[in-house]
């Protein structure tokens, strides 16, 4: 297979584009695609202020390195959940993160969830059973509101997220099979800020397949972890990736499709009435002030109020 662009040989073929490039065609490439998605989507413009969520993944890392190469301002969110078991996942992931930002002169944020709120996410899960053994709702309500509040805190206009359309595309689908309507009105490649306090989100990455980001982080030598965070998992968002995955062996360009087909039904009003009613729904926490659709307290505050009495008594 050779490059499209110079005939060379050609370190990757994407079916659904019916391109194939070499390594300096495809690593010119990805940012030029990821400039035209951020114009294309009026995620920011070259001025802004931008916070990228890191977790030493592909994705992010990749994501963090594409931004910085097309010249914008960034700093990175890492946030320390405490989750280390046999494969030392956080312990890991911070680090790979710190060594990036170092490499590349970029100052890096990092929260610790065990020293600002008291416990690790794994501890906080074991004190409050949610989820049902497995941390993942109190690990998703915890990472949403940091990111959201030190985002806000330190005045970034826009935080970034590594999504890639397999992410993007598994959630549709998920949100798609129970016509959770709310979650598929809020869903896109931007979120917009709220005068009440929730910061911009952009996922300039939602339009890249995950082997793509891989391959740009493997072609760029960038060190990322490779191993998922051990309660990933039996995940039903794995599950639906890899049905996804027959499908698109049989359909090459089938989830880009779905996506995009989401996006105009979107753009074409189809979810207005519901982005509305959730956009009314929210109120300040009475403990944090952050925005929520609680009445009184927010879910953070109320499951780390939870987490923290529960573990004075024991
Ligand atoms: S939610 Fe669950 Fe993830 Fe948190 S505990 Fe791990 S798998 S990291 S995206
Ligand atoms: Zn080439
Ligand atoms: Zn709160």
């Amino acid at each position: 297979m050779k490059c499209r662009k110079c005939g060379e040989k050609a370190v990757i073929n994407m079916r659904q584009h019916k391109l194939a490039l070499c390594r300096t065609h495809y690593l010119d490439w990805i940012p030029e695609q990821t400039q035209r998605f951020i114009e294309k989507y009026q995620m920011f413009g070259k001025d802004a202020r931008i916070i990228v969520a890191v977790s030493g993944g592909k994705d992010s890392l990749a994501l963090w390195d594409v931004l910085h190469r097309l010249g914008y301002q960034t700093t990175g969110l890492y946030i320390g959940l405490g989750i280390n078991g046999d494969t030392d996942y956080s312990a890991k992931s911070q680090y790979l993160s710190e060594s990036f930002a170092v490499e590349n002169e970029l100052e890096l944020i990092l929260v610790d969830v065990a020293e600002e709120a008291g416990a690790t996410i794994p501890e906080a899960s074991k004190l409050t059973q949610r989820g049902k053994g497995k941390p993942c709702s109190v690990c998703g309500l915890t990472k949403r509101y940091v990111m959201n509040r030190v985002a806000q805190e330190r005045g970034y206009d826009v935080l970034v997220t590594g999504h890639n359309l397999d992410d993007e595309v598994a959630v549709l689908f998920g949100n798609t099979i129970t016509w959770a309507v709310g979650y598929l009105a809020r869903q896109g490649p931007v979120l917009e800020e709220t005068s009440d306090g929730l910061i911009r989100k952009a996922k300039p990455f939602c339009r890249f397949y995950e082997r793509e980001t891989a391959a740009y982080a493997l072609l760029r030598g960038i060190e990322y972890i490779y191993a998922e965070c051990p309660y990933a998992e039996g995940a039903t968002s794995i599950y639906y990736k890899e049905l996804l995955n027959q499908i698109e062996d049989g359909r090459p360009g089938m989830k880009l499709s779905f996506y995009l087909s989401f996006l105009r039904a979107k753009n074409s009003g189809l979810f207005d009435q519901e982005s509305t009613i959730a956009k009314s729904k929210l109120v300040k926490c009475r403990t944090c002030g952050q925005p929520t659709t609680a009445p009184d307290q927010c879910a953070y505050c109320r499951t780390w109020d939870a987490v923290r009495s529960r573990r004075d008594v024991a």
